[in-house]
């Protein structure tokens, strides 16, 4: 930790002081960029604008210290409550210029609305869809959610759940979101423990009364897992039973896809261009993972994953998909990191692949694709994947008054340590993930 004086992060002075000695290299950088893909018939402006446009939600319970079953080892300056976070988004924001809004977490992130969205405001924040919790049974519940929530046999059990979701949109409406992500952790153990069929269908029951309280401009967000906390079947265990709930529940009912989801090596790619196709692609939960939902920083495991999720994204744009809203936001826990510095960080990489896709030269593939020259389809998207955005993602930066090198800036600023300073540290290594 450097003993600087202490700056804030987001004065815009303090970011334009960070970028001046950077700015000439840039230029050059980005000049030789130009050039190159000039020479491959491909412009930079509208892909540098584009960028600048890319906008990505932080997920308000990962600028906090995550942890594991095993343990979690809080940082200094860990966030203390939901204001604090703000605070920490906010610097994500000033730095990476890509994160305007913030994906919050009902009721770990619960306060008096009007204050939060005042204080969100002051921050230059808004609010993407809102989380609502029935895999953890708080203080003073009345009825647990050991055996399910939505699917639970016990009807009261399922109406207390479908409450929550309904107090989670009021929340959410009060703070300007228009989305709620739906997640549940309901599924079995055991062969036997749950019956299959009629868990899904008590899961679209409750469902259906949630989707009947949506404001008409709100969108339901289905989000599928694997397994865990389930660990034999779980409910809404992959995009199939994701689409089938997202058809049977209406139009503003979608799919949300979370990287971390899945099976090893399952083709995430194939899962998002067949959701396009149905037209029920929500928004994605972006992450990395090379074993479970670990929650990694987005990128840090298999950016080629990344990038071929982003060209499935910009083909579909290409074809005008028409209707094609994708909310997008991280979803990840950070255990060994500094969570402002990956969540700059992430944000970054999801606009690395993004610029990566949009580089493809789609005429030249469509045409090896429809005179099956494999390899000249498959080098197609590799030049792209292989092409250093990096300069055009710092400019697009500079074109927001965000910083150069945010990283750099972020550490130049002892953001941190101010924290350290101003927000005690809180009880020792317990478990859990937040
Ligand atoms: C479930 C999940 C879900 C959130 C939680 C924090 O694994 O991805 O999106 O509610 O993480
Ligand atoms: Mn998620």
């Amino acid at each position: 930790m450097n003993d600087a004086p202490p700056v804030n992060p987001r004065d815009p002075n303090f970011i334009s002081q960070c970028n001046a000695p950077l700015r000439a290299e840039l230029e050059a950088d980005y000049d030789v960029l130009a050039r190159q893909l000039q020479r491959r018939g491909l412009k930079i402006e509208p892909v540098m604008h584009a960028v600048a446009d890319f906008r990505v939600a932080i997920p308000s319970w990962g600028v906090g210290t995550g942890g594991t079953r095993f343990a979690r080892f809080p940082g200094p300056g860990e966030p203390r409550n939901v204001f604090d976070k703000l605070e920490d988004c906010a610097v994500i924001h000033a730095l990476s210029g890509a994160t305007p809004t913030v994906s919050l977490h009902l009721p770990w992130d619960q306060a008096e609305p009007r204050a939060l969205r005042e204080r969100a405001r002051e921050l230059g924040l808004g609010f993407d869809a809102v989380n609502s919790n029935t895999f953890q049974d708080q203080r003073g519940q009345a009825l647990s959610y050991k055996f399910g929530s939505l699917t639970h046999t016990d009807p009261a059990v399922r109406e207390q759940a479908v409450a929550h979701n309904i107090g989670c949109i009021r929340i959410g409406e009060a703070l300007g979101s228009k989305a709620l992500t739906l997640w549940i952790a309901d599924g079995a153990n055991f062969p036997g423990q749950q019956h299959l069929a009629h868990a899904f269908e008590r899961y679209l029951e409750s469902a259906a009364e949630i989707y009947a309280a949506l404001p008409a401009d709100w969108r339901l967000l289905i989000e599928h897992k694997m397994y865990e906390p389930a660990f034999y079947a779980t409910v809404i265990q992959d995009w199939g039973s994701s689409l089938m709930a997202a058809q049977s529940l209406g139009a503003r009912a979608l799919c949300l896809v979370d990287l971390g989801h899945h099976a090893p090596h399952v083709n995430i790619e194939m899962i998002v261009a067949r959701l396009i196709h149905a037209g029920k692609l929500g928004g994605f939960h972006f992450n990395d993972s090379k074993y479970g939902d670990d929650d990694l920083d987005a990128g840090s495991i298999d950016p080629y994953r990344l990038f071929l999720i982003f060209n499935e994204l910009v083909d579909a744009q290409w074809r005008r998909v028409s209707a094609l809203q994708p909310a997008h936001m991280l979803d990840q826990s950070h255990n060994v990191t500094d969570p402002i510095e990956s969540l700059i960080n992430s944000a970054i990489e999801l606009q690395r692949a993004y610029a990566q896709a949009l580089l493809v030269d789609r005429a030249q593939l469509a045409d090896c694709q429809q005179r099956n020259d494999v390899l000249m389809a498959a080098r197609a998207l590799k030049r792209a994947f292989t092409t250093d955005v990096t300069p055009i993602l710092a400019r697009a930066r500079l074109e927001r008054s965000a910083a150069i090198d945010p990283i750099a800036a972020y550490r130049a600023s002892a953001y941190r340590n101010q924290c350290a300073k101003l927000r005690p540290v809180r009880d020792g290594s317990r478990s859990g993930i937040v």
